[in-house]
C-alpha cells in the first residue's frame, strides 16, 4: 500500500467517495476498514439495507467480475468475502431489529458440494429482519441435513442456495426426496443463487426462484399469506 493510501481518513470522505473507497477496500480484503466505513455510513443516517446493497453487495459485484475474468483468485476472493462478512456482522442486528411481527419460519442452507454462503447469509439476515425465524444450516448440506432440520424445526419454508452450475442440480435431489417421502407439499420451497433462474426453479419443482434477498422476503410473505388464507378457507 502506498503512503498516499495510508493517509486516507475514511470519515473525511463524502458519501460517494466513501462508497468508492469501500469498493477498493473490499477488493483488497480490508475487513477493519470496511467495518469502519459501514459504521460511518450508519452514523450519517444511511439505512442498513442501503449500506448492504449499495456499498457491500456493490463492491462484491466488482470482485465477482474480476474473479470471473481471472484477475482475482480464490485467496483474494476469500479475503474480500471475509471483509464483506465483517460489514454484514454490523448490519445483521440492525436488520433484525425492525420489530416486525412474527411472520413464519424458514430452514435455509447451501447445497452439498457448495461452500458459498454470503448470499445465503444475506437472505437469512433479511428474512430475520422481516420477522421470520430462521434456522441456518450453513454450507455443503446433503439431503439428510435438510430433511433432519425440517423434521426437527417444522418450518413453513425450506430455502436452498447454490452458486455453482455443478451444485444447483442437487436442489432437485432434495425436492425429489421430499416427494418420495410424501412431505413435499408440507413446505414452501424457495431457491436462489446467481446461476439459477425462474425456469430452473420451475423445472426442479420449487415453489419459486428468488433473484435476491429482497425478493426472497417478498416471495416468502406472499406464500405465507396464501397458506394462511388456505387454512382459513379449509
Ligand atoms: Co466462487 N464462484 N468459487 N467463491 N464465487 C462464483 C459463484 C463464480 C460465478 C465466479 C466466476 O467464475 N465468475 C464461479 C461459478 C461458475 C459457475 O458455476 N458457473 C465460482 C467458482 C468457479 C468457484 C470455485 C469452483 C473456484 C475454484 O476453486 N476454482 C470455488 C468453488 C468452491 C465450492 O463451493 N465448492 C469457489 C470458491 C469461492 C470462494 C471460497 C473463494 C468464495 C466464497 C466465500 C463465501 O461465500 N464464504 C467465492 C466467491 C465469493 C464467489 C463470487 C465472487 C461472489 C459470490 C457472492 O458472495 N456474491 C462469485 C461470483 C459472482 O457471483 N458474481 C463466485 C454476493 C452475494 C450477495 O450474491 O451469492 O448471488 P449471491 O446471493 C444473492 C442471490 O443470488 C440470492 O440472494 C442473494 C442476496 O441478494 N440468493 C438467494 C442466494 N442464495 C439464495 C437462497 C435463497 C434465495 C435467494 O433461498 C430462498
Amino acid at each position: 500500500m502506498s503512503d498516499e493510501e495510508d493517509d486516507i481518513i475514511l470519515s473525511e470522505l463524502d458519501d460517494e467517495e466513501l462508497v468508492q473507497q469501500m469498493f477498493d477496500d473490499l477488493y483488497d480484503g480490508l475487513k477493519d476498514e470496511i467495518m469502519e466505513a459501514v459504521n460511518i455510513l450508519l452514523e450519517r443516517g444511511w439505512a442498513p439495507y442501503r449500506v448492504l446493497t449499495e456499498a457491500l453487495v456493490g463492491g462484491m459485484t466488482i470482485v465477482g467480475n474480476d474473479f470471473r475474468d481471472g484477475i482475482l483468485f480464490v485467496p483474494e476472493v476469500l479475503l474480500a468475502a471475509n471483509a464483506m462478512k465483517g460489514g454484514m456482522s454490523i448490519l445483521k442486528p440492525l436488520l433484525a431489529e425492525t420489530g416486525a411481527p412474527r411472520m413464519g419460519s424458514m430452514v435455509i442452507g447451501t447445497v452439498k458440494g457448495d461452500i458459498h454462503d454470503i448470499g445465503k447469509n444475506l437472505v437469512a439476515m433479511m428474512m430475520e429482519g422481516a420477522g421470520f425465524e430462521v434456522v441456518d444450516l450453513g454450507i455443503n448440506n446433503a439431503v439428510d441435513a435438510y430433511l433432519g432440520a425440517m423434521a426437527e424445526h417444522k418450518p413453513d419454508i425450506l430455502g436452498m442456495s447454490a452458486l455453482l452450475t455443478t451444485t444447483m442440480p442437487y436442489m432437485k435431489v432434495v425436492i425429489d426426496t421430499m416427494k418420495e417421502q410424501g412431505i413435499r407439499d408440507d413446505y414452501i420451497v424457495l431457491v436462489g443463487g446467481a446461476p439459477l433462474n425462474e425456469e430452473f426453479g420451475k423445472a426442479i419443482g420449487a415453489d419459486a426462484y428468488c433473484r435476491d434477498a429482497a425478493v426472497a422476503v417478498e416471495t416468502a410473505k406472499k406464500f405465507i399469506a396464501r397458506k394462511h388464507n388456505q387454512m382459513a378457507a379449509g
